[in-house]
């Protein structure tokens, strides 16, 4: 490459230091390390003459935004969900789009078991009973919860986040695993898990503790809904680290409130960073802020990812993880 003339990207997020450093030694950079993501006018803006683009999954990719900046040649997410991208807009229009899939999934699995422990014990309701000076006494039933150790682990959704999930489940807690997705897993990857397949009601049925790990898509906008939770285990947890749309958020607040499902946990939302008010009141919902994949070390895998893809879209190489890799044989 010439560097007197390198490729103009935007870095439309806060990226590592050392991340940083590479895409500057590769590229002219503009850099927005603002805590609050652009607005699309401003990333419409910010794109204009720019051949690549580094995201998170908070900058929107659509068709409109594509056609505004007809320059772009490569949108690398530091994601593994990529809901907010227009693939098929992407590929028309022959833009790579890359992800960041296998360096977040142990971490991603440990916070979702966390989240299952902590919602199913009750932990967050015990702290904030603890904090306002509410624990005075001991009785045999104070804060009492759910089983998890030898309880059945439902998965929604068993991709590689999910397969980890039933790891932990399984080897760690003596959980009998069931599972359903859009396609089954291979005979022997279900013997490793000890996971059964089975439909999506009797998923819902069967699970004492059930975890939504699918990417989220038109066909999965709202699959958890009122009809759902009624099939659910009075005593049964939920528990979502996929995304807040899989949710139907009113219907499950009123099957929290109504005791029709023992506690939730939630770390996305449909509007997020907004959470909807119906949740913020209710005692047995654990809430989080999006972090499940928040660990140091992963966060700078993902970003050295994201940014090692964005290199080699654009310098002829090939990138580790395309999402459209047939935009690169056009
Ligand atoms: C991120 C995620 O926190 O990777 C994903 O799809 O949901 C999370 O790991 C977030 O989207 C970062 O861009």
């Amino acid at each position: 490459m010439n560097a007197a003339v390198k490729p103009a990207v935007l870095v439309a997020r806060r990226a590592p230091t050392e991340v940083l450093e590479a895409l500057r030694a590769a590229f002219e950079v503009d850099y927005h390390d603002g805590e609050v993501p652009l607005s699309p006018e401003a990333l419409r803006e910010r794109l204009q003459g720019k051949v690549g683009v580094y995201i998170t999954g908070t900058e929107r990719i659509t068709a409109e935004l594509l056609d505004a900046a007809p320059s772009l040649r490569a949108v690398c997410t530091m994601s593994v969900g990529y809901n907010h991208i227009d693939l098929a807009a992407c590929t028309a229009r022959r833009v790579l789009v890359t992800n960041t899939p296998d360096v977040l999934t142990e971490s991603t699995a440990d916070f979702g078991f966390a989240l299952l422990m902590a919602t199913a014990r009750r932990m967050s309701e015990g702290e904030r009973l603890l904090r306002d000076g509410g624990w005075k006494s001991w009785s045999w039933d104070f804060l009492a919860g759910a089983e998890v150790h030898g309880t059945t682990l439902g998965i929604l959704g068993m991709g590689r986040i999910g397969q980890a999930i039933a790891r932990r489940g399984r080897f760690g807690f003596g959980m009998q695993v069931v599972y359903h997705n859009r396609s089954r897993l291979p005979a022997d990857t279900e013997a490793e898990l000890g996971a059964r397949y089975v439909g999506k009601d009797e998923l819902l049925r069967a699970a004492d503790h059930l975890v939504l790990v699918l990417p989220y898509s038109p066909e999965s906008h709202h699959c958890i809904g009122a009809a759902e939770l009624a099939l659910m285990k009075p005593t049964a947890t939920l528990v979502n680290v996929a995304r807040g749309g899989i949710v139907d958020e009113d219907a499950l607040a009123a099957a929290l409130r109504e005791r029709r499902i023992a506690a939730a946990g939630l770390d996305v939302f449909e509007g997020e960073p907004r959470v909807n008010p119906a949740l913020l009141t209710l005692p047995n919902v654990v809430l989080t802020p999006h972090i499940a994949s928040a660990t140091l070390p992963t966060r700078h895998a993902m970003a050295a990812l994201a940014a090692d893809n964005l290199i080699a879209a654009l310098t002829g190489a090939a990138p580790p993880t395309p999402l459209n890799p047939e935009v690169l044989s056009a």
